[in-house]
């Protein structure tokens, strides 16, 4: 494997490059218009404009994609996350092509992408999954039985769903109908399937995640788990490793299901497999992301591991270059997702130009960026523009780290979800490790954030006034 062609752009298409570059291959960035001046193209060996702004007319286009990596006689195509990562088609097309997709094979893709495949593929692997039906519900009186039996609350989940999307709580059965049918509508808008399935209603849930790899002759490990439960409508922002509520028995546990639902549809590559653990600490099985994740750092961390190495590493056909039992977990890491978005208001996306952008650095900390000073955030794709990595020996170090890190990041002309982070940072449920997917509702609002704020300004304040009162009484000494 001689060149890679990366089909991203960001963050990303930079983090793929560095190592497609340590390991002595040569890489081709792909961009928009829009991106011209991007940090990603200019890293790249070579780069290839591909279309407009919009994605659908640049980093969508898979057939074009394709044609330029044939004319520059690419090897392999990274997608990294979102885009065409995992669509099974273009894995396919990569596949008739002679060009090596950098991800599992297209089969695989696509029986994750259901929810109700992926429930089928994985029965006969003895995988822990939430009460519900495993076929799609075409019976309305029958569905209504059926959840009687479970117990309400359930849920209405859309099989083609995925981060939420098409799913409704159902509280008792006199609104079962009404739910069904506007999950059903919700599901044909946004995925043009209608397939829904229920579930019993995990009221409190950690969002726990495992990473596994697989190579192409049958090897699969885990590099343990990813706790991802500080969320706002269903996207991440700060997740860590390890969970600080899992014990060896359960992480054991959790990692041999997630190697199993990875066996049980020939997975290769690199992998998250998603679970609910409950209050009681029951896990169950969700879904499994086909993909590189963008919190894949963290588990790199404690690892001591290069995901992206490992990836093409099976790509090229090789053995994985580890077993299971070589790996150890070393101490704690922590990411925030810094996103051009306000938290004081609503999280909207906040456009405009980086007249200050300054990372911060040091031992513990690092930063995967896709952006430079003057440089404008583009409106037509994902607001994130780094990830804040800190790592240290336990949880404590990484978050005190984590709160130096975000202090000395300096950006000004946007907003970005940096002071959020010193709000999850200094909030008292996320010190404790005592917290779900509901952290965000519970315990967050602008007013808590400015609280918080002035607090922390007051005792910075009484500190100052104390180190001056002290510098005072020792020049007294003397005297
Ligand atoms: C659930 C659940 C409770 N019970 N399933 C949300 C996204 C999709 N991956 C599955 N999700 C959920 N499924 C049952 N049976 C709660 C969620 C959920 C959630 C899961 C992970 C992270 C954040 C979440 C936020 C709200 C709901």
């Amino acid at each position: 494997m001689k060149k890679i062609l990366v089909a991203n752009r960001g963050e990303i298409a930079i983090r793929v490059m560095k190592t497609a570059k340590k390991m002595g291959i040569k890489t081709v960035a792909i961009y928009s218009t829009i991106d011209r001046q991007s940090p990603h193209v200019k890293f790249a060996d070579e780069a290839v404009l591909i279309g407009e702004a919009p994605s659908n007319q640049s980093y969508l286009l898979g057939d074009k994609i394709i044609k330029v990596a044939k004319e520059l006689n690419v090897d392999a195509i990274h997608p990294g996350y979102g885009f065409l990562s995992e669509n099974g088609d273009f894995a396919e097309a990569c596949e008739k092509n002679d060009i090596i997709f950098i991800g599992p094979k297209s089969h695989a893709i696509r029986i994750m992408g259901s929810k109700l495949a992926a429930k089928d593929a994985v029965k006969s692997y003895d995988i822990p999954m939430v009460p519900g039906t495993d076929k799609a519900i075409t019976d309305i009186p029958e569905a209504k039985k059926i959840a009687a039996k479970i117990g309400f609350p359930i849920l209405i989940k859309a099989s083609a769903g995925g981060g939420g999307k098409g799913m409704r709580v159902v509280e008792n059965e006199a609104e079962f109908e009404s739910q069904m049918d506007r999950a059903i509508s919700e599901a044909i808008n946004s995925f043009g399937n209608g397939s829904v399935f229920i579930e019993k209603y995990v009221a409190s849930p950690r969002h726990i995640e495992i990473q596994v790899m697989a190579d192409s002759h049958g090897n699969v490990i885990h590099l343990f788990e990813r706790e991802c439960s500080i969320q706002r409508r269903h996207q991440k922002v700060v997740e860590e490793a390890p969970s600080s509520v899992l014990t060896p028995e359960l992480r054991q546990q959790m990692g041999d299901a997630a190697v199993r639902v990875a066996k049980a549809c020939d997975y290769v590559g690199a992998g998250t497999v998603e679970f609910l653990l409950d209050e009681h600490l029951n896990f169950y099985f969700l879904e499994m992301n086909t993909r590189l994740q963008v919190e894949h750092p963290v588990s790199e961390i404690i690892t001591n591991t290069d995901l992206v190495e490992l990836q093409i590493q099976v790509a090229r056909g090789e053995v994985l270059p580890m077993k299971q039992e070589d790996l150890k977990i070393h101490g704690h890491a922590l990411e925030l997702r810094v996103y051009a978005e306000d938290p004081l208001n609503n999280f909207l996306p906040s456009v405009g130009t980086l007249d200050t952008y300054k990372l911060p650095e040091g031992k513990g900390i690092r930063v995967d960026n896709g952006f430079e000073e003057g440089m404008e955030i583009p409106i037509y794709y994902d607001p994130m523009i780094s990830k804040l990595i800190t790592y240290g020996n336990t949880r404590d170090e990484a978050i005190s780290l984590m709160k130096t890190a975000i202090s000395n990041y300096h950006i000004e002309g946007i907003k970005t979800t940096l002071p959020f982070g010193t709000f999850v940072c200094e909030h008292e449920a996320f010190r404790s490790g005592n917290f779900d997917t509901h952290f965000v509702k519970n315990y967050y609002s602008p007013e808590q954030l400015l609280e918080q704020q002035k607090t922390e300004a007051r005792i910075a304040a009484l500190i100052a006034v104390k180190h001056y009162v002290e510098e005072q009484k020792q020049l007294k000494i003397p005297s």
